[in-house]
């Protein structure tokens, strides 16, 4: 089973600013736990970080064809973006979004998700567990 994992706007910065909300796990930690999860439940799994809607995009689009699931934090584009949410739909890979910090509990805008709407789970409030239990949602273990 392939994965891709997709996170998007800022979250380059893991780790660096703001740990009462994201924690403190850098990014490159981030793909390392999650590269290591991957291996144990012999997933083949590949990332993707950009901070530009378009370049995600074309990452979803370029997933199409070659990727079983799609496990995606938008970042601030989950609230904003029905450029993502189409690129979802119109590749139709099964796709889970991910939220580090328990968006439902934080400012209201934070409450709307577009990118919902493609998505057959949302995880929210596990901190990075988030992206480990939606790949194994994906991959029909314990989710
Ligand atoms: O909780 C999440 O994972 C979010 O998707 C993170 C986004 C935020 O806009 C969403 O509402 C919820 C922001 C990511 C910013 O990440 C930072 C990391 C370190 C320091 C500052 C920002």
């Amino acid at each position: 089973m392939r994965i891709l994992v997709i996170n998007g706007p800022n979250l380059n910065m893991l780790g660096i600013r703001e740990p009462d909300i994201y924690g403190r796990v850098t990014y490159d930690a981030l793909c390392e736990k999650i590269k290591a999860h991957a291996a144990e439940k012999g997933i083949d799994v590949a990332l993707y970080q950009s901070n530009h809607e378009g370049d995600l995009v074309d990452a979803i689009q370029q997933a199409y064809g070659n990727t079983d699931g799609i496990v995606i934090n938008p970042g601030a584009y989950t609230h904003t973006s029905v450029a993502i949410l189409d690129a979802l739909k119109a590749v139709s890979i099964r796709a889970v979004e991910v939220h580090i910090s328990d968006v439902d509990a934080r400012e209201a805008f934070r409450r709307t998700s577009y990118v919902r709407l493609a998505c057959e789970k949302t995880i929210s409030g596990h901190g990075i567990n988030g992206y480990l239990e939606a790949m194994d949602y994906l991959a029909g273990g314990n989710g």
